[in-house]
């Protein structure tokens, strides 16, 4: 019986979703996942039988719930230490955090005007001078932090709760073919590559058969 038990929302959508249950299979946590179609007319209800916050994500463990994302990537990097979840030197553990809360709390325009979509690949669309600022402003913190990099193809190095933030925002940067330069374009690559998320991307495509 597994020790944790993740409830998420569609595959080609739920990009907060995406996050924890990237971070769980990357670090080798089993897991079960509990779906909840959103966007139905009882999709609310289902995700109340779950999350009192009435949104997913949420991780059910040993009878205790924790909801929202970075909370529950929190909860994971507490519980297994020795997965460095966060990075292990201080500084950059404080810096990942930062880029994580960002991402968490920001880029309003990005998330609306670029929405995730998984499955589809839209022309580039215009964007507003929030979206424009936002993109510029992920490229901005994933060249500064591979530019610090060591040990590894990720933001900090080693696979972080940084990486499982931002892999969502790596496959709307692909579904609207919004302009990379080489070094994001690498890390796009290396995000999108990872095992995990073909496994996701599968069960997208799985979920709209
Ligand atoms: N801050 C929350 C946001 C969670 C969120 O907005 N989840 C969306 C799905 S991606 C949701 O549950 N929406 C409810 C609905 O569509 O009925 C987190 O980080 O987990």
């Amino acid at each position: 019986m597994s020790a944790y038990e993740l409830v998420i929302g569609d595959k080609s959508f739920s990009s907060w979703s995406l996050r924890p249950w990237l971070l769980l299979k990357v670090a080798g946590v089993p897991f079960i996942e509990r779906n909840v179609r959103l966007r139905q007319p009882d999709s609310r209800e289902q995700i109340l039988t779950y999350s009192p916050s009435g949104k997913v994500p949420l991780l059910l463990t040993e009878g205790f719930e924790v909801w929202d994302s970075l909370a529950i990537a929190e909860y994971i990097a507490e519980c297994l230490p020795e997965k460095a979840l966060w990075p292990r030197d201080q500084m950059a553990r404080a810096r990942a955090r930062a880029i994580s809360a960002e991402m968490h709390a920001g880029f309003p325009d990005l998330r609306n005007e670029l929405s995730m979509d998984i499955l589809n690949r839209h022309p580039t669309p215009e964007l507003s001078a929030g979206a424009a600022r936002d993109v510029a402003r992920v490229q901005e913190i994933w060249r500064s932090a591979r530019a610090e990099a060591r040990g590894g193809p990720f933001l900090f190095g080693h696979f972080t709760v940084a990486d499982a933030m931002y892999a969502p925002v790596v496959t709307r940067f692909i579904s609207y073919n919004i302009p990379l330069d080489p070094v994001c374009r690498a890390y796009a690559d290396v995000i999108l590559d990872l095992p995990a998320m073909i496994e996701w991307t599968v069960g997208a495509k799985a979920e709209t058969a």
